[in-house]
């Protein structure tokens, strides 16, 4: 039986464009080189293809310099898909951008109409439910309006919070399999992730947390070593994959894809 959490079989991306450099960041840590980051996403890129998935690439959008983070744009699950209403306005028209190709992937194409925003990277879908974080990006309506849209599909979704200071509730977990975490010690401190298994990443490589599980693969940015061991000693078959560039903007492995059936 497939795990519909882990186990997919196509997953969309879009080329960085070289207006990434203009991209959002919290705090300015360093221009980001376009050539190492094109190099790291052809290694994202070819590692969900190395597991028979099929991957549908889009075009760079100068217009809209975070655009490579395609994951905010949208929420997929097996019963349909929903089109989000991004917290950042810069980033606002990438959903308008994403819809096309979505709606020739699902039957059911849902938006979020607002007034409330909610971002694909606070959204941690688990094998009984959808957590959703509340951050700087995602709003209490957000949220309600996503609840509604999915408890059609017969999905529970739990309203959590993301840290302070914190982008993303994903910055800072990550599903390993549909009942397994890796998660910061400070967010699993919130007591969010009660009942689950939770897996903590060490301390001082916080910034592996934001892994994915894709099929056989837990794709993790490269330089956290004993994350990268404590994951390969519980029988995770790990790819590290360079992330200092997407690191300067915030970003990391969960954001750079849509995943699904
Ligand atoms: C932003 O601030 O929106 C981008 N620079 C990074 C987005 C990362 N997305 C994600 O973690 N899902």
């Amino acid at each position: 039986m497939t795990d519909p959490t882990y186990q997919f079989s196509r997953a969309i991306t879009r080329r960085p464009a070289d207006s990434i450099v203009n991209g959002l960041r919290a705090e300015d840590i360093g221009t980001p080189d376009l050539s190492q980051m094109m190099q790291d996403h052809a290694h994202y890129v070819a590692t969900l293809k190395e597991t028979g998935a099929e991957v549908i690439e889009l075009p760079a959008l100068d217009d809209f310099p975070d655009a490579v983070f395609v994951e905010d744009t949208a929420l997929c699950l097996p019963q349909g898909a929903v089109l989000m209403r991004p917290g950042a306005p810069s980033r606002m028209g990438e959903v308008a951008q994403m819809a096309p190709t979505l709606r020739e992937c699902y039957d059911d194409l849902r938006e979020i109409k607002g007034p409330g925003h909610i971002e694909g990277g606070d959204i941690l879908v688990t094998a009984r439910e959808i957590l959703v974080g509340r951050s700087d990006r995602t709003d209490a309506e957000g949220v309600a309006e996503l609840r509604a849209i999915v408890s059609d599909w017969g999905h529970s979704l739990r309203e959590v919070f993301t840290p302070p200071g914190v982008l993303h509730f994903k910055t800072d977990c990550s599903l390993l399999d549909g009942e397994t975490i890796l998660s910061t010690k400070r967010l699993d401190a919130s007591g969010c992730f009660e009942g689950y298994r939770v897996l903590h990443v060490a301390e001082g490589e916080e910034a592996a947390a934001n892994s994915i599980r894709f099929n056989q693969f837990v794709f993790s940015p490269a330089g956290f070593p004993r994350t990268t061991e404590m994951l390969r000693r519980h029988g995770y078959d790990v790819v590290e994959i360079n992330n200092t560039e997407c690191a300067k903007l915030d970003g990391g492995m969960s954001c750079l894809s849509l995943r699904f059936q």
